[in-house]
């Protein structure tokens, strides 16, 4: 069923039966491994199961420079993205040096995925590759910072197949070209508009595709979404494959089906829609739908767009004819609460109000608790994506104590974890400076090097508390910048909020209260290298809040902090 494939021919590189695969692996003992990365693993289950059809290896020489200059491969056949194995100048001579050039192709718990029989190497020219298939060598483009951050060789040659990247989600819903082509086949599906998305889905996407159902009469769908890699800081797939599995129950009966795309998304626009189609086309799809902006990158530094943003619709309809595929131009989908449905925005009846919530409104409503209208999207998903993006005060954060020897810290992280017991009910984990150095850091001395090594430890732990819901209480000296730098990002991709603060209590207070009698034994030289006397400590120049406890009191001092923390939106009142 469905359409013919790219090309003529749907590609299978997968080498069949046990005792060949077996055969496989058993040469590929001794050959030079390459350890493929994320994108790598993405693009070549796509070659070796047909989705790129009809390319049935990585690029060549020729074949790139014909992709990137005129969006053809050597037979003519129309391919806009250059799909490539970039690998280091050790690995080409490690190659070079073998008899035959036959290299294995790992993943990173070393299963072979294929044998690579090396015969093009050549040399990357990123700029001119970033300039022609993305349009831009501005590094702010995620395409093109993945082309400039590939290694200086690419190589290619003919590929034999043990197995597809192995997954352990999904495997249901991780249907190759072929599968989907038997599912049409089962379902008597001769028609089948393909949707591509990156995004949770919404009413407003199941309105279109419902739309583009009902003027394609005989038509089904197939949602596709990618879930191999898409644009850096969108919602995590599997957030977004429990949102397409709640929604997929909302289309009429028989209409439409779910089935995900190990697919490395380029953000590339306009080349990338033309590729997007050819891939569907492959899996078996007769249509496309292409909205406004699609696969869009966003904006440059200085806030305008890379492309137009109906630049990748304009081009897909271009290349319609070639593609055979039919191109379903979309126009963004609005509502219109006086009639309650969703109309494209070119159809708007007169003199209606339209509302529409944007992807950054929502993630700040969810962030917030702020409420999300029933018009937009469906109470399951909603539920799905506020687990997912709890707001604030139900997720995890560090406090992050800095200052000198006897400043203050532990006295007030103890306290400010009493009052957090006592008004809340989040775990709380306190990572005193003390504790820390007899659990965690108990091999490590005062150098520069142990104490940035020692922040960045607590960070991590603090970081995986946060994961886990809970509050983490740090309070140690952290007397360099680029450690405490560390902590916050580690802390900040872990959905943990970071809340630094400065005990800034000055060292003549801190070695007058001498608590533990530290400053006496530097005074007497028994102790060197200590912080603040004859040791560097870099005061933060941003921190969320600082304190002098000279003249305040522990009370005080928490009283500042759980009012921040308030204020935030980390505490409710
Ligand atoms: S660091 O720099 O953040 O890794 O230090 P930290 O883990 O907080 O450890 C500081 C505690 O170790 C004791 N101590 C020293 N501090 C500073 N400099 C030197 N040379 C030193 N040697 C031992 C000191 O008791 C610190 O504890 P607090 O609680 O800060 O007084």
């Amino acid at each position: 069923g469905g359409s013919i494939p790219h090309g003529g021919k749907l590609v299978d590189l997968l080498v069949r039966g046990d005792q060949q695969v077996e055969a496989l692996k058993q040469r590929a003992i001794n050959l030079p491994s390459l350890l493929l990365t994320r994108r790598h693993l993405c693009d070549i289950e796509l070659i070796l199961n047909g989705g790129f059809s009809p390319l049935d290896q990585f690029m060549d020489e020729e074949t790139y420079n014909g992709v990137v200059e005129n969006m053809r491969l050597p037979s003519g056949v129309l391919f806009p993205m250059p799909i490539t194995l970039d690998v280091t100048k050790e690995f080409v001579d490690s190659v070079i040096a073998t008899t035959d050039r036959d290299i294995a192709l790992r993943d990173e718990e070393g299963n072979l995925i294929a044998l690579m029989n090396v015969s093009s190497i050549f040399k990357a020219d990123k700029d001119k590759e970033a300039r022609l298939s993305m349009g831009s060598i501005d590094p702010f483009h995620p395409g093109v910072a993945s082309i400039l951050a590939t290694k200086e060789y690419y190589i290619a040659g003919r590929l034999q197949g043990a197995q597809l990247p192995v997954h352990y989600d999904y495997n249901g819903l991780r249907r190759t070209p072929i599968e989907v082509r038997n599912m049409f086949k089962e379902k008597g599906w001769k028609n089948v508009i393909a949707f591509q998305t990156r995004n949770p889905m919404h009413r407003a996407h199941r309105e279109l595709t419902v739309r583009a159902a009902e003027l394609n009469p005989g038509c089904n769908l197939l949602i596709h979404p990618v879930v191999g890699m898409t644009k850096p800081g969108d919602i995590d797939y599997h957030t977004r494959v429990k949102c397409y599995k709640s929604i997929i129950g909302s289309y009429p009966e028989g209409l439409a089906e779910l089935s995900l795309l190990p697919l490395a998304m380029r953000m590339g626009g306009p080349r990338e829609v033309v590729w997007h189609a050819i891939i569907r086309k492959n899996y078996g799809c007769t249509h496309f739908i292409v909205g406004r902006d699609h696969a869009g990158p966003g904006e440059d530094k200085t806030g305008k767009p890379f492309y137009e943003p109906y630049q990748a619709q304009e081009n897909a309809l271009k290349y319609e004819s070639e593609l055979g595929v039919k191109i379903l131009p979309f126009q963004m989908m609005v509502y219109v609460a006086n009639h309650d449905r969703y109309y494209p925005v070119d159809q708007v009846p007169q003199g209606e109000e339209t509302s529409n919530i944007s992807g950054t409104k929502l993630r700040h409503l969810l962030r917030t608790g702020g409420e999300i209208p029933d018009w937009f999207t469906y109470k399951e998903v909603v539920g799905i994506l506020r687990e997912s993006c709890p707001p604030r005060h139900k997720q995890g954060f560090t406090i992050f104590f800095t200052g000198f020897s006897g400043s203050g810290k532990s006295t007030i992280a103890n306290a400010l974890n009493e009052a957090l017991l006592a008004s809340g009910s989040r775990a709380i984990t306190l990572l005193d400076g003390d504790v820390v150095r007899t659990f965690l850091s108990s091999e490590l001395g005062f150098s520069k090097d142990h104490r940035n090594l020692n922040i960045k430890r607590i960070g991590f732990v603090a970081s995986e508390i946060n994961r886990a819901g809970g509050i983490a209480i740090c309070a140690p000296i952290a007397p360099y910048e680029e450690s405490r730098k560390f902590a916050r990002e580690l802390v900040n991709n872990s959905q943990g909020g970071f809340v630094e603060i400065h005990i800034s209590t000055p060292i003549e207070v801190c070695e007058k209260r001498d608590r533990k009698g530290l400053y006496a034994k530097v005074r007497a030289g028994q102790l060197k290298g200590f912080t603040g006397i004859d040791d560097p400590y870099e005061a933060p120049q941003n921190p969320e809040l600082r304190i002098d406890t000279t003249n305040t009191s522990v009370k005080d001092a928490i009283h500042q902090i759980l009012d921040y923390l308030t204020k935030e939106g980390y505490l409710t009142q």
